[in-house]
């Protein structure tokens, strides 16, 4: 491979290399495809190392997620059971996205490693490896594989692989890099089918999951210069399984005037979940982190108090000053 690797930390190399103890990688609310096969994949190459591994998180394994090999191995905690050796997340930037389970699982002699692509990633580990030119969390754990000489199952490639896939909008996004796609050839190699990660993802819709993206893709909001498009959905409006395995804010950003997208969907009396993408023009994890929220410079995210409408104005005039900035 030309480009080379992340440089692992020594000392996080020192601590997986033989892992004393229980180990437990810790995922956060709304686990998207990166975090779990991330987490997933860490986690099958850490077991068949002979380490004791438990993966958990506060929130089920999206139903989309469902075929991931050892995506049924991820517990959900209200709780967690008493405190680890080692735990470990992967591609969380906000410790306070695992509601709790962090505290919790961390004890007084708990070593926490945070590995993570996220430019804004807080400094909440011991060990804290954070490379922002990551195309994927999955990218980094593909490179502490290799440092730690841990062999790369089909299983394990199938996760990595998905981490990549759907972190780089099926290799679509500017994160595209030649390493990403050289990363996740040798993925393949390794057996990973992207046919079957493609299809998991994008073709098991019921009919019914295809009506009711008709009606949702009616209410696409254009702003009138072309430039923003937006979503709003008021809460009860869609299943989150299907907000979840439609990314449903793709859609706004799929109109070619358009340079930042919006989902704004009322998760809850005065609360609003806000999802930003960006096509390089407008740095919408600066916008996400004004309020509150953050992400990359093209994918952003934010919860808003207030009502859908007001959150919807707040943000959209955010984005117009960013943009007539430019
Ligand atoms: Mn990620």
């Amino acid at each position: 491979m030309p480009e080379a690797a992340f440089p692992v930390p020594a000392e996080l190399v020192g601590l997986l290399r033989a892992p004393r103890g229980r180990v437990l990688l810790l995922g956060t609310v709304q686990p998207d495809g990166d975090l779990l096969g991330s987490q997933i994949g860490l986690g099958l190459a850490l077991a068949t190392a002979g380490a004791a591994v438990t993966l958990a998180g506060p929130h089920a394994v999206p139903e989309v997620f469902g075929f991931l090999p050892g995506a049924a191995l991820v517990e959900r905690w209200e709780r967690a059971p008493g405190s680890f050796d080692l735990v470990i997340l992967v591609d969380c930037p906000d410790p306070s996205r695992t509601n709790g389970l962090l505290e919790g699982s961390r004890g007084p002699a708990t070593r926490v490693v945070s590995i993570d692509h996220h430019p804004d990633s807080r400094r909440y580990a011991d060990v804290h490896w954070v490379e922002p030119t990551a195309s994927a969390t999955g990218e980094m754990v593909y490179d502490l594989l290799q440092a730690l000489g841990l062999k790369v199952t089909p299983e394990i490639a199938t996760n990595l692989y998905t981490s990549i896939h759907t972190d780089t909008g099926s290799f679509r996004y500017s994160n595209t890099t030649p390493r990403a796609l050289r990363i996740a050839a040798d993925l393949v190699a390794h057996g990973a089918r992207p046919e079957l990660v493609a299809g998991a993802l994008y073709e098991g819709r019921r009919p019914e999951d295809l009506h009711r993206l008709g009606e949702v893709l009616a209410r696409v909001e254009v702003s009138p210069d072309g430039r923003v498009a937006w979503l709003a959905l008021p809460a009860g409006s869609v299943p989150e399984a299907f907000v979840t395995a439609e990314d449903l804010v793709n859609y706004p950003r799929s109109i070619a005037s358009v340079k930042v997208a919006a989902l704004f969907r009322e998760i809850g009396p005065g609360s609003v979940k806000v999802s930003l993408r960006a096509k390089g023009e407008v740095n919408v994890g600066r916008i996400a982190a004004a309020f509150g929220g953050g992400g990359h410079t093209n994918a952003a995210g934010c919860t808003i108090a207030g009502s859908l409408a007001e959150a919807r104005d707040a943000i959209l005039k955010a984005v117009a000053e960013a943009l007539g900035k430019r």
